[in-house]
């Protein structure tokens, strides 16, 4: 099946002509939704599960393993021409890095798709392909950054109906390269970990991976009791209907054999053993707090009062964690209210009880997460006598949770669909608005392209004060409002096409998204949003004479970074935008004071809504900087079987995503357009010496162009347009000039010895 991926040999010498035609969509004879949907389902048929559009790469998933990934392949895919083989995510890898070093620009890949299309799995294969290319001469070096995507997902990652290994946050990780394309380092920035699933899943589903390996590596270690794991029963928080967790866990090797790879993962990039002990601890100390049961005390006059009635739970939690035990009970069955300057101990009701101990094993486990992720970020960090921090660049490459639609679906999906529809709004202005407005802009005769506009949707979540984050933000500071009231204000509020009210369904909406219409229940959206954490908890939890613990709940989360530096990001990229843009494009009000939800001392409360738009923002800041490279993943069938391919759903999908109207604008379009002065600054070796720099004008432009013999471009008012390939083209002739100069000069200094 892959005869074709070995018979078609590497060339830079070859021609477009080389080009498969059915590589490309942009090559159809005619145009719509069947055609291309028989395209790719003839080359999916024949295994070929990438194809291009233009410069966009549209991936369908294998549901198997092809043999396409190995070194062998990185090497055919290492700086040649696209058309030179077939289309291949290692080639998309393979431009950002190009286009990295020849331009000494950052690039970002931003792969999409909803749930279980192979994001992931992509994001893994460019990492892989980077470092192939960066030359990590050291070889800890790559090994380490090979290991951190398996660390991450580990905690981050999770079984759901969907998928098997569902991304259950985001995650930006740039690469990072020294000047000459060397890569020294990495940094990972983790956007809204789903930590409600730590506590509960819904039918069919898991907890996170790190709690199943970690009960499979610690049972074959002998060292479940010093965990005050039992063998027997499983704990609550990840027990399922068949109650059978436990047998599953011993008996099933691939658990035992990931716990010894994220062992592995860790010793690689550096964690210290005690460190790693401590996380195995906390681990173990959130499932036991989970077996922690609350009855109330009935007296005359209090019937809201709760107690341990089994205090088995509650001393294994506090040994794990090194907290008193008695503060630890105090804690979660009382608050204390601070009026008038005198403090109140106040009891908790069972139900409360048992909500501040939830919301205390989310807070240890979220925290624990962006721990990991910050540590990773520590321990990868480039060596400042290698090269600084100024001169480096950097490879983005986004991978967050796909759109979810399912049976149930709740403040999470919300979020999570949210974040997709900033993405394909983000690929619209760069694939579709953007590039209109310059032809405009600069005088070019372009039939414009008609594309479905998502902003409005956009505009309904983010807008303040009316959208509906904000409406969530207003009604969850309203300690009388409830579910209930929430959907009430949505519906007055909301004057959307995109929203509606079910009859007989009380607490549910419905929203129209760009990828489908997805019905949500709005029951614990308040309580969510709210996300608390009582202060109570939080002092004790800062007694723990666990190091790492202690330091969890004392040093200030610094969670996606700087706030001051993500909104100079922000200005100074939308400086670079066109006006009709700029306005829209960052939709957040980047004046908000940002803090992690959790930190709720003195302040004004912060919830999880509008850490979210902060997250949001704080990620578009970062790609628009770069260069950006789109991915667009495919699920060919919803049973992950290989070779089935759905004709409806693929449809559906390539309709939502928009691609009939992207492989039309590709075709009619430019997708590089370069201001003269800067075209002549980097292109002016072919056809001028080295010491010759003619004019930056216009004039000058043709010269390079004729000499490179390139045809179909065209000159603007100010810029260069370009089609993908002409630059492709252009690239591998100015590598070839500068080798030979390389080599002229090389001789040189030979003959004068
Ligand atoms: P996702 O990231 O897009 O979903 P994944 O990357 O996890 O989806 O892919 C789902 C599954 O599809 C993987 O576990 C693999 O079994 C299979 N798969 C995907 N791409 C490939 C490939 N190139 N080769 C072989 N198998 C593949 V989510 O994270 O759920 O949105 O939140
Ligand atoms: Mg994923």
């Amino acid at each position: 099946r892959h005869e074709r991926i070995h018979t078609r040999k590497s060339s830079y010498i070859m021609t477009l002509k080389d080009c498969c035609e059915d590589d490309d969509l942009v090559n159809l004879e005619t145009l719509d939704e069947d055609i291309i949907t028989d395209q790719l389902q003839k080359r999916y048929a024949d295994l070929q599960i990438y194809t291009y559009v233009g410069d966009i790469l549209i991936a369908l998933n294998p549901f198997q393993n092809l043999s396409m990934y190995s070194p062998k392949f990185s090497k055919m895919y290492h700086g040649v021409k696209r058309s030179s083989n077939p289309p291949h995510i290692f080639a998309t890898a393979d431009a950002a890095y190009q286009g990295m070093v020849t331009f000494s620009k950052d690039q970002c890949i931003i792969i999409s798709g909803e749930s279980g299309a192979g994001k992931t799995e992509s994001a893994h294969l460019i990492v892989q392909h980077l470092t192939f290319l960066g030359k990590a001469n050291n070889r800890t070096l790559r090994e380490k950054i090979l290991q951190l995507n398996p660390l991450v997902e580990a905690f981050g990652n999770a079984c759901t109906v969907i998928n098997d290994n569902s991304s259950r946050f985001g995650k930006y990780l740039e690469m990072k390269f020294t000047p000459t394309g060397a890569v020294m380092g990495a940094k990972i920035s983790e956007y809204l970990l789903e930590k409600s699933r730590v506590i509960r899943q819904a039918t069919g589903e898991k907890n996170f991976h790190i709690f199943y390996y970690t009960y499979a590596g610690l049972y074959h270690q002998k060292k479940l009791d010093e965990h005050r794991l039992p063998e027997k029963q499983p704990p609550r928080y990840i027990d399922d209907e068949n109650g059978k967790v436990i047998q599953d866990i011993i008996t099933n090797k691939s658990y035992r054999e990931q716990f010894e790879a994220i062992q592995h993962c860790f010793r690689i990039i550096g964690f210290s053993e005690e460190e790693v002990n401590s996380v195995y601890r906390i681990l173990s100390g959130i499932l036991n707090t989970g077996n922690i049961e609350f009855t109330a005390i009935s007296s005359q006059h209090q019937t809201d009062k709760s107690e341990v009635p089994d205090a088995q739970a509650l001393e294994n939690a506090a040994a794990l964690l090194k907290i008193g035990a008695e503060e630890f009970q105090e804690a979660l069955t009382s608050h204390c209210v601070v009026t008038r300057g005198e403090t109140i101990i106040r009891t908790n009701t069972v139900d409360k009880a048992a909500v501040v101990r939830d919301a205390m094993s989310k807070a240890l486990y979220g925290r624990l997460f962006s721990w990991i992720v910050n540590r990773i970020n520590t321990l990868l960090q480039p060596d400042k006598n290698i090269c600084n921090a100024e001169s480096g660049m950097n490879v983005g490459i986004l991978d967050i949770f796909g759109f979810e639609n399912f049976k149930k679906n709740s403040f999470e999906q919300l979020c999570i669909n949210i974040a997709n529809e900033q993405i394909q709004f983000y690929f619209n202005q760069h694939i579709f608005a953007l590039e209109q407005i310059e032809y405009q802009n600069e005088g070019i005769d372009a039939k414009l392209v008609e594309y479905e506009d998502n902003r409005p949707i956009l505009d309904m979540f983010l807008q303040k004060p009316m959208g509906l984050l904000s409406l969530l933000d207003e009604e969850s500071r309203f300690p009388q409002a409830t579910d209930q009231t929430l959907v009430d204000k949505c519906e007055d509020n909301l004057r959307y096409k995109y929203f509606w009210r079910p009859k007989r369904l009380e607490q549910c909406f419905g929203i129209q998204h760009y990828a489908g219409k997805v019905l949500y229940d709005a029951n614990g959206f308040l309580e969510k949003n709210r996300d608390t954490l009582p202060a109570d908890v939080v002092v004790v939890l800062r007694t723990s004479e666990d190091k790492l613990l202690q330091q969890l709940f004392t040093s200030p989360l610094t969670k996606t970074g700087n706030l001051a530096q993500s909104r100079a990001r922000v200005t100074a990229a939308s400086r670079s935008l066109p006006p009709q843009l700029s306005a829209g494009w960052i939709k957040v009000d980047t004046m908000e004071v940002m803090r992690h939800p959790e930190e709720t001392t003195n302040m004004k409360r912060q919830t999880v809504a509008s850490y979210f738009r902060y997250s949001l923002m704080d990620l578009l800041s970062k790609m628009v900087i770069g260069q950006p490279h789109f991915v667009r993943c495919i699920k060919p069938n919803d049973n992950r079987e290989a070779l089935k391919f759905s004709k409806e759903r693929v449809m559906v999908q390539l309709r939502y995503t928009g691609i009939l109207e992207t492989v039309n604008i590709r075709r009619q379009g430019y997708s590089h357009r370069i201001l003269f002065e800067e075209f002549v600054k980097r292109y002016y070796y072919l056809s001028f010496k080295a010491h010759q720099i003619p004019p930056m004008t216009k004039e000058s432009c043709i010269i390079i162009l004729e000499k490179a013999r390139l045809e179909k471009w065209v000159l603007g008012k100010t810029k260069v347009f370009l089609k993908y390939y002409h630059v492709e083209q252009l690239n591998l002739l100015l590598r070839e000039v500068i080798a030979r100069v390389v080599v002229v000069q090389a001789s040189i200094k030979g003959w004068l010895g």
